[in-house]
C-alpha cells in the first residue's frame, strides 16, 4: 500500500510546498495536484514542489484534455519529470460539464477524448512521432523534442465505463470515493477492463481520493470535513447516494444551502452521519486506521488523503505519518 496527499492550489503555492515536504518527511509516497483553470496552475506548483523536494511522486491529480492539447500536456509533464529527477505521475480525467462551459469550450464525449488523449501521450511519452486519427484526438506527426522519461498515466474515474477504461490503459486509478461498498464495485470494473485487455488487475494501482479529516478529536475532525461532505453529496448520482441507503430528496436541500452560502444549515443538521461515514474516511487516527484496512482488503492499494485533511493540516499530516503511515 501506498499513501498519497492531494493539494489544491487555492493556497498560495509556496504553502503547499510546506506541506508538501512536510508529507514527504512523514513518509507520503505521493502529492496530487488537482487541476482547476481558477486555481493556480498545476504545472508551476509541481515545478516549485519539484525544486523543493527529494523523494515524493509528483502528480497532476487530475489535469484534462479539453484545455490542454494532448502534446502540450506531454511536454509540461515531461519537464516536470526532467526537473524532479523522474518523479512525475500524469493524472489525467475529463473534468466537469459546468467548468467547460463557463471557458467555451464544448465538452463533448468525455470517455472518447480521455482515452484518445493516453494513447496520444503515451505515444509522445515514448518519443515517437504520432499520427493519430481518433474521433476527438487527431495528431498528423507531431513529436517531442526531449526525452520526458516513461512517466505512470493514472485516471481519475468513478463511472462503470471510465473505470472499465482505466483497466484497460492506465496505470492506476484516482476514484473520489471512501467506502468499501464503492470500492467493491470499482475494483470489479478495473479488473474486468484489465481482463479485456489481456492485463493483470494487479498492475493497476486502485487510489481511494478520499475526503479525509484527522484529529484526535473525532467531533472536530468530522467538523472540518463536513461541507468538503455536502459538495460530494449535492454532485453524486442518485444511484450512489441510495448505494448508501441516503435518500437522494437529501441532495436539493444541500443544493440549496450550498448555493445560499447556509453553511450553519450544512453544520446543523443537513450533512448527517450516514453522509460522513458514507463520502469521507473521518475521526481519530484509530477510526481511521479501521476504515483504511477495511478499503485495503477490498483492493485498495494506495490511500491519498484528500481536503480536507484535518481541521489543522500541519498537525493532521503529522498525525497521518506518525499513526498511520509510521
Ligand atoms: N476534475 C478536474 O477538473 N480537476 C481535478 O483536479 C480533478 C481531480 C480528480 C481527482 C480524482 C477523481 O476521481 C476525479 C477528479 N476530477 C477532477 C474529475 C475527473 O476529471 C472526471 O470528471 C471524473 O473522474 C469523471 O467522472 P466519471 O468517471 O463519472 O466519467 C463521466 C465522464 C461519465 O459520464 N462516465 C461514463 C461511465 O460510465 O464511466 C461514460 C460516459 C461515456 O461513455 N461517454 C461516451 C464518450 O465517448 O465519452 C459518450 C456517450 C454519448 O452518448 O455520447
Amino acid at each position: 500500500m501506498t499513501f498519497g496527499i492531494e493539494f489544491v492550489p487555492s493556497d498560495p503555492v509556496l504553502k503547499i510546498s510546506h506541506y508538501a515536504k512536510l508529507a514527504e518527511q512523514q513518509g507520503f509516497d505521493n502529492v496530487w495536484i488537482t487541476d482547476h483553470y481558477n486555481n493556480r496552475d498545476v504545472y508551476s506548483t509541481l515545478t516549485v514542489l519539484a525544486m523543493n523536494t527529494n523523494s515524493i511522486k509528483l502528480g497532476t491529480g487530475v489535469t484534462n484534455p479539453y484545455t490542454r492539447n494532448a502534446a502540450v500536456t506531454a511536454s509540461s509533464i515531461g519537464s516536470v519529470n526532467e526537473i524532479s529527477g523522474g518523479r512525475a505521475i500524469l493524472g489525467l480525467g475529463p473534468g466537469d460539464k459546468a467548468t467547460f462551459d463557463a471557458m467555451g469550450i464544448s465538452w463533448d464525449k468525455p470517455l472518447t477524448t480521455t482515452k484518445e488523449s493516453i494513447s496520444a501521450i503515451r505515444g509522445f511519452l515514448a518519443g515517437e512521432k504520432v499520427t493519430q486519427d481518433g474521433d476527438m484526438v487527431k495528431f498528423s506527426g507531431a513529436k517531442m523534442a526531449f526525452k520526458t522519461g516513461d512517466i505512470p498515466i493514472y485516471m481519475g474515474a468513478q463511472g462503470p465505463k471510465m473505470l472499465e477504461l482505466a483497466g484497460e490503459v492506465a496505470d492506476g486509478v484516482l476514484i473520489n470515493a471512501s467506502h468499501p461498498k464503492d470500492f467493491e464495485v470499482a475494483v470489479e470494473k478495473i479488473a474486468a477492463g484489465a481482463k479485456k485487455a489481456g492485463r493483470d488487475p494487479k498492475d493497476v494501482d486502485v487510489a481511494a481520493y478520499a475526503c479525509f479529516s484527522i484529529d484526535k478529536d473525532a467531533t472536530k475532525a468530522a467538523n472540518a470535513a463536513k461541507v468538503v461532505v455536502a459538495f460530494i453529496v449535492a454532485g453524486s448520482p442518485d444511484m450512489v447516494l441510495e448505494r448508501h441507503g441516503i435518500d437522494p430528496s437529501a441532495k436539493a436541500d444541500i443544493g440549496g444551502a450550498i448555493a445560499k452560502g447556509d453553511f450553519g444549515a450544512l453544520m446543523g443538521g443537513l450533512v448527517t452521519d450516514d453522509m460522513m461515514n458514507a463520502f469521507s474516511i473521518c475521526g481519530t487516527p484509530d477510526d481511521c486506521k479501521a476504515r483504511i484496512n477495511d478499503l485495503l482488503d477490498i483492493g485498495v492499494t494506495q490511500i491519498v488523503a484528500g481536503s480536507p485533511i484535518g481541521p489543522n493540516k500541519e498537525k493532521a499530516i503529522k498525525l497521518i505519518g506518525k499513526e498511520i503511515i509510521g
